[in-house]
């Protein structure tokens, strides 16, 4: 079968209005931010994460496609099974599904613990069915992710969901485990995850300078965030690298309280040492000049701190997208997830 390179793209919805049938064609999935973009969703699933970009950029969405080295469409039709809308190609497949914990038959943190295990069993099943067993990148997004609900922070009870989601279908809860991010959404939104999985394994790759999250001490809730610091998909035209959202955090403690600018650079120091990490490990070279960014900022008066910080490392052509989100620690103001396309270069021994 065919391989395909996958690439990520931050456009207006009003520029995908302008893209040919074709270019659809290989269109796996595209994510809004403060609302789902207004696009068919029986063409390619679509969803949001509820959380608003910031800055100039209008109507941004986030599109993730398939580029193969031939003609005709990568990919499948636009599916639904439950509540998960996907679409796949032979190595990749993206999904979503968001819940309304209100339409949940629970109530206070039951009805988030039940939203969340049900869209991993849902996700979980999607995977069986159509043989890309291996989760390979995950976007969450709760409502209200630091609120207090019955004596522990919301983002706690999630923990333990996903955690006794993975438990539950047979999976890993430590190692081979998906790259992550997991922020905050407006009070009212749904719970909204959207995925990425793949037939072939990808390779984990851990930060040396964090505690493993899955390793995190029990001081920051009994169960752990079960997620990989990145990973890296190899194919045979190319690699896929994910950094999960990445923080100014150095072992397991947060560092730099109150101070956003110094926040900003030791979480470019982590990215960068996990590229380093991925490099070694994979052979690849990834830099950071080669990364798209996600930026999650708590409060927004925070941006301009945050892009100058940024631009002492990053050249000014790198694509980086602002968004208003919490972050899953009080302490933290910042949050830089980032995803590395296609890079020829892969040593292989
Ligand atoms: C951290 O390093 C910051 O729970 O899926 C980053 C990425 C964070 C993913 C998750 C949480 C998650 O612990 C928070």
């Amino acid at each position: 079968m065919h391989s395909a390179s996958l690439q990520l793209d931050y456009v207006s919805s009003d520029e995908l209005a302008m893209r040919s049938e074709s270019w659809w064609s290989n269109v796996l999935g595209v994510v809004g931010f403060e609302k789902p973009p207004r696009l068919d969703p029986a063409r390619v699933p679509v969803t949001a994460s509820m959380t608003p970009s910031l800055g100039s950029s209008d109507n941004l969405c986030e599109v993730w496609r398939v580029a193969g080295g031939h003609e005709g469409p990568l990919a499948t039709a636009s599916l639904q099974q439950g509540r998960v809308h996907y679409r796949y190609c032979d190595e990749l497949l993206f999904g979503s599904i968001t819940i309304d914990e209100v339409g949940v038959q629970s109530h206070g943190s039951a009805a988030l613990h039940r939203a969340t295990m049900t869209a991993y069993q849902e996700i979980f099943a999607v995977l069986r069915a159509t043989q890309h067993r291996h989760l390979i990148r995950v976007w969450n997004y709760l409502p209200e992710i630091n609120r207090e609900a019955d004596g522990n922070e919301r983002y706690r009870h999630f923990n333990s969901a996903r955690q006794a989601a993975f438990r539950d279908s047979g999976r890993s809860t430590v190692g081979t485990v998906p790259a992550a991010s997991a922020l905050g959404s407006p009070p009212g939104s749904p719970l909204s995850i959207y995925f990425l999985a793949s037939r072939q394994p990808p390779k984990m790759i851990e930060n040396p300078r964090q505690t493993s999250a899955y390793h995190y001490p029990p001081k920051f809730g009994v169960h752990s965030p079960i997620f990989s610091r990145a990973c890296v998909l190899s194919e045979s035209i190319g690699t896929n690298l994910f950094v999960s959202g990445t923080a100014s955090i150095v072992g397991h403690e947060t560092i730099h309280h109150g101070d956003v600018t110094a926040q900003t650079r030791e979480t470019l120091a982590n990215i960068d040492a996990l590229l380093d990490e991925a490099n070694r490990i994979v052979g690849t070279r990834y830099s950071l000049d080669a990364l798209k960014f996600k930026v999650y900022v708590r409060q927004p008066t925070d941006l301009g701190a945050i892009e100058s910080a940024l631009a002492v490392s990053l050249n000014a052509s790198t694509s980086i997208v602002y968004v208003q989100a919490d972050v899953c620690r009080e302490d933290l103001l910042v949050e830089i997830e980032a995803t590395g396309e296609s890079s020829g270069a892969i040593g292989r021994a």
